[in-house]
């Protein structure tokens, strides 16, 4: 019998917590079998990624995944063989009360937050508390052997890379979305938050010596760019012409199709988690926009990714990224980052494609669990 499976999401804010949680879903149903339940309770910003999805259903079937609304006001089920409480959210005390009343008790997992930073690689796996006798286990996604890996979809790498070396691929799918920039321009995305270093990136861009087309999703930096171009609105379908840079504001896209809109780009900024993750997929020079914590201990993880990450460039190439990745998520001054990064851009980008060989010849996060499932049984 196939194991059941149950993922609360709780969406927090933006599109970091459905955006993994979709994911897992889907592969969990597609490469291993399962019986998926995910209880989601914001399908608004579910619809965002997943468009067929109707928001005033309290259960619909999306991709051979059982998705439910997570009530406010929580109706009881039978609980699931492993339950998934992703990203620390707290499950409805009947359903705790459900697991604690099954005659197996269920594998409970808390999935984590995606760190680069050494503790996490001793904590994954480790018992958490426990409920009436049903243990809860962390456990962490990361980049390391010893971590529960990052999510990546079976094929995914072999069919970036079918992409990439597929110009017209490239071309019509970007002309499906309104883009024809110049042959010899960089394309570049820009997924972030508000940014108060973006108008000095955007100043180099425009005063650079090569054309730069500058793709940017609906989403929160765009008042920012929208400052700096000094218009009165910036809404998807813009474009505008600053010296050598064109910046085109695009609809928020639907997942998977994001996938290839970075994998069309030559750099991508993303931030949070799951765009940050797919950007390391598309093998290609990127700059991460972490997402920002109390006591600023988002930046211990972001340099604990740097030291990862930068291992094996040589050490100007590895200043230049860590000087731009860290101007970026100070706010700071880009030009000077940015004109030092194009000095080493041949070895930053072949170092992009080694690192996501690397990363993809671990075991990813979906196989890692049911692993570790089979395991505990
Ligand atoms: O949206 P994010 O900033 O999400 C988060 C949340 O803030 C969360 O609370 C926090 O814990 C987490 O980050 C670390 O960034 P993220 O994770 O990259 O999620 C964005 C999702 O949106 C991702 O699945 C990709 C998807 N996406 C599209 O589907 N289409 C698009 O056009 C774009 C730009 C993104």
């Amino acid at each position: 019998m196939k194991a059941s499976w149950d993922i609360f999401c709780s969406v927090v804010d933006n599109y970091g917590d459905i955006g993994v949680t979709w994911r897992l879903a889907r592969q969990l149903v597609a490469e291993h079998r399962c019986a998926v339940r995910l209880w989601v309770d914001d399908l608004r910003a579910f619809e965002r990624l997943c468009p067929p999805i109707d928001v005033a259903l309290p259960q619909q079937w999306q991709e051979g995944v059982d998705v439910r609304h997570w009530p406010a006001e929580w109706s009881p089920v039978a609980a699931a063989d492993v339950v998934i409480a992703a990203f620390a959210c707290q499950l409805p005390p009947a359903y705790m009360e459900a697991m604690a009343e099954r005659e197996r008790a269920p594998l409970w997992l808390n999935l984590d937050y995606l760190s680069a930073e050494a503790w996490v690689t001793g904590c994954h796996g480790l018992p958490s508390v426990k409920f009436k006798g049903v243990q809860k286990y962390f456990f962490f996604p990361g980049f390391q052997a010893g971590t529960g890996g990052l999510l990546r979809e079976a094929g995914l790498l072999e069919r970036r890379r079918a992409f990439q070396q597929d110009p017209l691929a490239r071309k019509g799918f970007l002309a499906g979305l309104g883009v024809f920039a110049a042959p010899d321009a960089r394309l570049m995305s820009l997924f972030a938050y508000e940014n108060a270093g973006l108008a000095s990136w955007l100043e180099a861009l425009a005063a650079d010596s090569r054309a730069t087309h500058l793709l940017v999703p609906e989403g929160r930096i765009l008042g920012d760019v929208q400052n700096w171009l000094g218009v009165e609105v910036l809404a998807a379908g813009a474009v505008q012409v600053r010296g050598a840079l064109t910046v085109q504001v695009l609809p928020f896209v639907r997942q998977e199709e994001y996938d290839q809109f970075l994998w069309s780009c030559d750099f991508n900024a993303v931030r949070g988690e799951d765009s940050f993750v797919r950007a390391q997929w598309a093998g290609r020079p990127m700059l991460w926009h972490i997402y920002q914590q109390d006591e600023d201990i988002h930046l211990d993880k972001l340099d604990a990714f740097l030291e990862l990450y930068t291992q094996g460039l040589s050490p100007e190439a590895k200043a230049a990224l860590i000087d731009l990745w860290r101007a970026w998520n100070a706010g700071g001054e880009m030009a000077q980052g940015w004109k030092k990064l194009l000095e080493h851009w041949p070895e930053v980008a072949a170092h992009a494609e080694k690192w996501c060989l690397e990363q993809g010849s671990q075991p990813d996060l979906a196989a890692a669990l049911v692993q570790f499932y089979l395991n505990w049984i």
